[in-house]
């Protein structure tokens, strides 16, 4: 589930003219370029600004949190790889090409050589965040890989229990053949019940050992994405409401 930004900037107004005097209102959204439609005002004193703060508030926090990355360094652009965790071999930064534009420096690339043994099949990039069962998550990568000849890459997201077991497991598709950075993702999987954790990963399968030259995997731009259930959001919305109260309140 997400909101486009035409979404929030018709909610935006909303929320201001439930919870902020009318001439604050329209400051703020001249300074941020949102037009304000008479109707709408019509609509928030129609309704009462209390009530429609209720709603439009915690629609506003759905939206902006809907689209909040919460992956710590997901560019790589400390130059290194701060908050993530690799195992297997031939993980590095690169620099140039392996970056994914616009903007940054930085990408995770794995090397897959012709000196790597049958045993390092599977070398992971990850980096866990806590979670909740009945969450939406949502993740997506930006992938790019060179000369691949037997090896495949893949974004995966994983809930884990509370013992740090495997409760539930999702996957892009599955790049076997050269292409340019493409995003990969995964949309809107629930946490299980027992979950306490996920795991965000960029994941290589070493087929066989490549005979005629390096296979490169590069992964950057990783995001990742929630929805909390229902009734975090009514507990939210809940609050807004106080909020608004609140303000009323010390207005008259
Ligand atoms: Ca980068
Ligand atoms: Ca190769």
């Amino acid at each position: 589930m997400g909101f486009s930004f035409s979404e929030q900037t018709l909610c935006f107004p909303f929320f201001l003219v439930a919870v902020l005097p009318e001439n604050v209102v329209y400051n703020i959204c001249n300074r941020l370029h949102i037009p304000i439609l008479p109707i709408w005002k019509e609509k928030a004193m129609s309704i009462g600004r209390t009530g429609i703060g209720i709603f439009v508030l915690g629609f506003a926090l759905m939206a902006l949190s809907a689209q909040a990355n919460l992956l710590l360094n997901p560019d790589f652009e400390t130059g290194d790889f701060t908050s993530w965790t690799t195992n297997a071999p031939g993980w590095r930064l690169g620099g140039g090409a392996d970056n994914h534009t616009p903007s940054g420096s930085f990408g995770a690339v794995n090397d897959v050589s012709t000196t790597d043994t049958a045993g390092q099949q599977y070398r992971i990039l990850q980096q866990e965040m806590a979670a909740s069962p009945g969450e939406l998550w949502s993740a997506s990568v930006y992938l790019r890989t060179v000369n691949l000849e037997s090896s495949q890459s893949f974004l995966e997201v994983q809930f884990w229990n509370n013992s740090d077991g495997v409760i539930g497991q999702f996957q892009s598709s599955i790049v076997s053949s050269d292409q340019p950075f493409t995003l990969m993702s995964i949309s809107d999987v629930a946490a299980p019940a027992g979950t306490v954790k996920i795991s965000v990963r960029g994941v290589i399968e070493m087929v066989s050992v490549p005979t005629g030259n390096t296979d490169f995997h590069i992964f950057d731009d990783f995001e990742a994405t929630v929805v909390p259930e229902p009734s975090t959001w009514a507990l939210i919305s809940l609050g807004a409401a106080g909020l608004a109260l609140i303000r009323r309140r010390k207005k008259v």
